[in-house]
């Protein structure tokens, strides 16, 4: 799926700023809100979450849609082409109505969707749009969630992620036009022969009788390589390899040309040139051994939610240049385009995930006291929750397949992977992945409870990827224990499987300012002692791959006991400030960055 672009051929005009917005507190099919100018008197910004930016608990709390609604203009020049509205996220279920008409409907909150609007309305027209956005999750939705009544009657959602559920129009909204005949879509992977870089490449285009040209633009916008035809393999000369920390990239800028020469439709791809490859225990960029360090992230700030913010991104990318970060997990789903476009330029590795997250009934049951259910049956995580999940993977790798960042996609979070049931509902889904994208590893994270004796889909994947937290859910506090849980853990997998492990998440809540003689849990320096502990394990592992600290920053989640306004992991606070570990680590990455990303030797660090 091409991300809208200005290019000769192409505009594309921003429908981002303050949108009319209310509450649908009947049936939507009933009240029909779309066929009327809305009168709430609200106003909500786009892109951003709208829970935390009213003060009333009833939009805060709100199951169910929310309608957002403004004028629309089509451009006067538009006469010859086909238009669109692109949203690129409606979270967690989006409906788009044109004046009185539904033009589209999509459910997945983190992936885009299109409406054309061409034939309901003319250029230079007004029209209203109206965007019905949906936040319910249920046991056939990525993420699953449960609704419930309370005893007041209220409607009330329950989930099983850690983080909160942040709904609406969190990513921009654009009216974009493209040629009748147009290229649709665009498919590059690319590979390394000795110095040569190999770029295959095939093209969609609406157009049968159009022809193809392909130019490869290097930085200083030279022309590298020509090709032509929808479908080809390019070879670069010496090329210039897109790097962890310095990234490199090409334009492949691709013409659809009538039989006449004349340009029908333009388009280009930033693309990097690299080799990702799994050989043994060892995860290769460009045929080197690379070690991941950095974070699991979330897309989360104050007041906005889970909304976009260009501010934060660089701040964010800033932040982790500083502590000498390589990678980050887009945990828990899809993050918007610009940052993986930002991750492209800034050579920063990324493993990329889908909504999958919460398919773990035992962990809300088994922590925190509830009903024992299966995760895997009928009446929870199902046949329909598992085509989402299809459905979740080939959005996933439809809308970020080209990006050179992107060295492997991760499935699901923590799902129950050692019930029964759990082969079942993999082995499929890790089919979806490997046909979507025959290039790329396939992994999944691993949870806590699903050990190498006991999980049962492991060797589908080419990664292991594990979320441990000895120390702080198991035998909390005891850092000696802790060490050796930890070191019997990790020697059991590499034993049993002898693949690249990779920590996708550890950490420990801290109180920023919470200080402690005794190194006490929550305080800054149980923290810093926490993470040197699992380090000096992982230095002692030759089959580590590397480590992704939980989390980047303090974040929003649902209310619980144990959560005082957030989840407090971060190795900065939600407003972006160090901790005490922040300094820690930097010591440690930037060594490891300055060693190729690599380290070995292991007795260096
Ligand atoms: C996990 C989850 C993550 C949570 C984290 C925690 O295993 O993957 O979403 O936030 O633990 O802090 O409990």
């Amino acid at each position: 799926m091409l991300k809208p672009q200005s290019t000769s051929t192409r505009e594309l005009v921003s429908l981002d700023g303050l949108w009319k917005f209310g509450l649908v507190t009947d049936d939507l099919e009933q009240t029909r809100p779309w066929t009327k100018p809305l009168d709430s008197g609200l106003e909500a910004p786009v892109p951003a979450s709208y829970n935390d930016i009213f003060v009333d608990p009833k939009i805060h709390d709100h199951v169910g849609w929310v309608v957002y609604q403004r004028a629309i203009r089509v451009p006067r020049g538009w006469t010859q082409d086909k238009y669109f509205i692109r949203v690129e996220a409606a979270t967690h279920e989006g409906r788009v109505y044109v004046n009185d008409k539904l033009v589209a409907e999509h459910i997945g909150g983190y992936t885009p969707f299109d409406a054309e609007v061409t034939q309901l309305v003319k250029p230079g027209e007004e029209f209203r749009v109206t965007i019905a956005v949906n936040n319910e999750l249920t046991n056939t939705t990525i993420p699953p969630g449960f609704i419930v009544t309370t005893e007041t009657g209220a409607r009330k959602q329950t989930y099983l992620h850690d983080f909160y559920n942040y709904a609406g129009l969190a990513r921009s909204v654009w009216l974009y036009n493209v040629p009748d005949q147009h290229i649709n879509d665009v498919t590059i992977t690319t590979d390394l022969k000795e110095s040569t870089g190999i770029i295959k490449y095939s093209i969609d285009t609406t157009s049968s009788s159009g022809k193809i040209t392909v130019q490869i633009l290097d930085e200083d916008q030279k022309t590298v390589a020509n090709a032509s035809g929808l479908k080809g393999e390019i070879k670069v000369a010496s090329a210039k390899l897109w790097n962890p920390g310095a990234a490199y990239l090409y334009q492949f800028k691709v013409s659809l040309h009538d039989s006449n020469g004349t340009v029908l439709d333009e388009y280009t791809v930033a693309t990097g040139i690299r080799k990702v490859e799994v050989r043994g225990n060892k995860f290769l960029i460009n045929n080197k051994p690379f070690y991941f360090t950095g974070f699991g992230r979330h897309e989360d700030t104050a007041v906005r939610g889970k909304g976009h913010d260009q501010a934060y991104m660089v701040h964010d990318f800033a932040l982790m240049d500083w502590i000498g970060a390589n990678s980050f997990r887009t945990s828990h789903y899809p993050y918007a385009e610009e940052v993986m476009d930002y991750a492209d330029r800034k050579g920063i590795v990324v493993i990329d995930e889908t909504p999958a997250v919460g398919l773990n009934l035992a962990i809300s049951s088994g922590l925190f006291g509830g009903i024992k259910r299966e995760t895997w049956s009928e009446e929870t995580c199902n046949d329909q929750t598992r085509e989402a999940n299809a459905q979740a993977i080939r959005e996933l790798v439809a809308r970020d397949k080209n990006h050179p960042c992107v060295v492997m996609w991760s499935i699901a979070n923590e799902p129950a992977s050692s019930e029964e049931g759990a082969r079942e509902y993999f082995e499929p889904l890790v089919k979806v992945a490997r046909e979507a994208d025959p290039t790329r590893p396939v992994c999944f994270i691993n949870v806590m409870f699903a050990k190498y004796n006991d999980c049962l889909i492991s060797d589908l994947f080419d990664v292991l990827c594990l979320n441990r937290y000895y120390g702080w859910y198991i035998s909390q506090g005891d850092l000696a224990a802790a060490e050796v849980q930890l070191e019997e853990e990790l020697r059991g997998w590499e034993k049993k499987y002898n693949k690249p492990m990779l920590m996708t998440e550890y950490g420990a809540d801290t109180l920023a300012g919470l200080h402690s003689l005794h190194n006490l849990p929550w305080s800054e320096e149980f923290q810093v002692q926490y993470y040197d502990m699992y380090h000096r394990v992982f230095d002692r592992i030759e089959s580590m791959t590397g480590e992704q600290v939980w989390n980047f920053a303090d974040f929003q989640t649902a209310i619980q006991i144990f959560r005082i306004d957030g989840n407090k992991k971060g190795i900065f606070t939600r407003d972006r400030k160090p901790k005490a570990i922040a300094h820690e680590l930097r010591k440690r990455w930037t060594k490891i960055r300055a060693q190729g990303n690599q380290v070995t030797p292991k007795a260096n660090l």
